[in-house]
């Protein structure tokens, strides 16, 4: 008898399946994957793709990586989770790695990014009380227009984008929406609301189409947020983990932010690891058993985070994020050039967006992004009119330079037929 797991279908009864059975929170790429290695996937036809999606950020070190699957299995295999009810021998040594590796007094190992959000909010909230003499629950963190934080109550309460908010409320309080990359509007609302505890922020906006602030934005935001007593939470869980050509892109701004929260690539995808980082006068105001959760910290999380994070190290993937995402946009400009349809090509490292010149509400980038996977290039639209580009960190540069082909090819084509 087969399980489940074993038996064959194809592409077209695979996305029947999904629809049948499978809520409908999604509306994917009509493309069935079934093997990843390294920058490639393969769909159930054997059909070969460049990822330049990465599962958002999640696949910085490639499909697959070696070391760590071997992690993983390794340690799925020895002792996988034991509940903090007792220690074990993974978490302590992660929690000593990763610490010294950002360079922060302590973390609080969550599973999905939400997660990581949510205790970040928690966290401050509670260091205000207590050691900012804020008053009790009337705690206000100030976000950014067209943030992405997740997908939580709490976390959609304060998005500006109705297709995430709508339809989700009542909605927690306690949170001020400001533009993204306005320093004096965010000085405006620090000082209209002596209760402001932190400023969360995406250093580089991934959902809102791959935003990138001015130089210097991140670093004024801190400043600010030093001179009003305010805490700086950077929500690193997309541009972290060398994603933009730097660890963090915290770091073009040279800013430390007082709490950090990462995800996604923590695990290079096999896993949901987030944690949030913060140095012991922040982290401590958080006691036993006031947060926590069943996976959190569990040692299989542990050692993948570790394996995870020495590739990052060892293969130098925040200098190949730098150097591919300048060939990247450089090439793609120059092969591009002159077509109508390509408003804008921006982005910092191998986090990449090309602006299509059509509304949003248009199907033009979606179209694109089908004849993409056409070309053997996967990318999915973000707002409509925006195609985000992330391949792995682990692209080389004859890779780089064939997709990047491949992708001005298709977007020329498809200005030639319309
Ligand atoms: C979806 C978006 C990206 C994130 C940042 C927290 C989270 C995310 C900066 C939450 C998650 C994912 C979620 C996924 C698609 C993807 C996404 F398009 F939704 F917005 F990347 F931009 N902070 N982003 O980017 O982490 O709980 O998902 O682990 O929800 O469709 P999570």
């Amino acid at each position: 008898m087969q399980t489940a797991n074993e038996q064959k279908y194809t592409a077209s009864q695979l996305m029947e399946m999904e629809a049948r059975y499978g809520a409908h929170n999604y509306h994917p790429l009509p493309v069935v994957l079934s093997r990843g290695q390294g920058v490639f996937v393969w769909d159930v036809d054997g059909k070969r793709y460049y990822d330049f999606l990465s599962a958002y950020s999640a696949v910085n070190q490639g499909h697959g990586h070696p070391k760590i699957v071997r992690a993983l299995q390794e340690q799925a295999a020895r002792l996988a989770l034991t509940s903090r009810a007792f220690y074990n021998d993974k978490l302590g040594p992660y929690e000593k790695f990763i610490t010294g590796y950002f360079g922060y007094d302590k973390v609080l190992p969550m599973n999905t990014g939400a997660e990581g959000v949510e205790t970040a909010i928690k966290l401050v909230r509670k260091w205000a009380y207590e050691k900012k003499g804020i008053e009790p629950y009337k705690a206000n963190i100030i976000v950014a227009e067209g943030n992405f934080h997740g997908r939580t109550t709490t976390i959609v309460s304060f998005s500006t984008d109705p297709e995430a908010k709508d339809g989700f409320g009542p909605y927690t309080p306690g949170f001020t929406a400001v533009p993204y990359n306005d320093i004096d509007a965010l000085e405006q609302a620090i000082r209209s609301n002596p209760n402001t505890v932190a400023f969360l922020v995406e250093p580089i906006q991934g959902e809102a189409g791959v935003n990138v602030p001015d130089a210097g934005y991140l670093s004024a935001a801190k400043a600010l947020c030093e001179k009003y007593g305010c805490l700086l939470i950077a929500d690193e869980i997309q541009t972290g983990i060398a994603r933009t050509g730097k660890l963090l892109a915290s770091h073009y701004d040279n800013v430390r932010p007082d709490v950090l929260i990462l995800g996604k690539a923590l695990s290079g995808g096999v896993y949901p690891i987030s944690a949030v980082l913060a140095d012991d006068d922040i982290m401590l105001s958080i006691k036993p058993g006031q947060h926590g959760s069943t996976f959190g910290g569990n040692p299989v999380a542990a050692a993948v985070a570790v394996a995870a994070l020495e590739v990052v190290r060892d293969e130098n993937l925040a200098d190949n994020a730098a150097r591919m995402g300048d060939i990247f946009r450089s090439t793609l400009k120059e092969l591009t050039a002159g077509n109508p349809l390509v408003k804008q090509i921006r982005g910092k490292g191998l986090l990449n967006a090309m602006v299509i010149n059509d509304t949003p509400e248009s199907q033009t980038a979606w179209n694109i992004c089908l004849q993409l996977a056409g070309n053997g290039v996967l990318a999915k639209p973000t707002h409509g009119n925006i195609i985000r580009f992330a391949p792995p960190l682990v692209i080389n540069e004859e890779q780089i330079l064939d997709a990047t082909r491949r992708i001005a090819q298709t977007v020329n084509d498809y200005a030639q037929a319309h």
